[in-house]
């Protein structure tokens, strides 16, 4: 019946406006017929002020929300649990969105994960998670330690994730792992650390191959332990692709 053809258009043109306007992620800028790269304003239902982040429109279909980006080592990553909550860095350039926004991206929503990599020989791989939230459950998550939840590995460069499921972040300040040691300070950065990790895409920057153990820029499932990458970028979108 007519009445219910308009009653959808109204609605398709009423979540678009919507999505253009205030925009919950960079899936929805792309879904309002944006693909260009590059620093946007998103809006997640429950962080009415929104914050800039920068868009991946291009990776896989795009609309990727960048959260972290390591690229050239000009910005410093061993910081303190304020810094990494609240953010650091410049998002064309190296830089971590924050604890808190994280939360706000993938609080409300199904989000997926994916890490580009790429090695000082311009080789790449990534890891893809289907499952991807940061204190999803927590009624503060401050307070809890933004506990990860991670699942649903695909991608080229193994897993080196899965392990860190359900632990708390821990910062060279703020111990919350399961180490007797805390382990942001012995590996020289800041992730959701267990005794300690397979991954530490936070770690030192220290340009390929070091003697250092486990200190740099690691994902070891594709480059061991000692190897520390040219270039890491983590990035969520809805798990069913950008909305329509
Ligand atoms: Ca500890």
């Amino acid at each position: 019946p007519p009445v219910q053809v308009l009653l959808t258009v109204l609605l398709t043109v009423f979540h678009l406006c919507r999505c253009s306007l205030r925009p919950r992620h960079c899936g929805d800028i792309l879904a309002s017929g944006v693909s260009e790269d590059g620093v946007y304003s998103v809006f997640p239902v429950h962080d009415p002020d929104g914050f800039m982040v920068y868009c991946d429109m291009r990776t896989d279909g795009g609309g990727w929300t960048v959260f972290q980006r390591r690229e050239d080592g000009s910005v410093n990553f061993f910081r303190g649990w304020d810094a990494y909550r609240d953010g650091f860095g410049t998002s064309t350039g190296e830089h971590w969105l924050g604890l808190q926004r994280i939360f706000s991206l993938t609080r409300s929503g199904d989000m997926e994960l994916r890490v580009d990599m790429a090695d000082f020989d311009n080789a790449t791989a990534f890891a893809r998670y289907a499952h991807f939230s940061v204190g999803r459950d927590s009624v503060n998550p401050e307070e809890d330690g933004y506990p990860l939840s991670v699942d649903g590995f695909s991608g080229t460069a193994g897993d080196s994730f899965l392990k860190h499921s359900g632990m708390r972040f821990t910062t060279r300040d703020r111990d919350q792992d399961q180490s007797e040691n805390n382990c942001a300070a012995y590996y020289q950065g800041a992730w959701w650390y267990r005794n300690c990790h397979t991954s530490n895409l936070n770690g030192q920057y220290l340009r390929g191959g070091h003697a250092s153990y486990a200190d740099g820029v690691e994902w070891s499932s594709w480059t061991g332990w000692q190897y520390s990458l040219r270039f890491t970028e983590m990035k969520v979108r809805p798990r069913t692709g950008p909305p329509s």
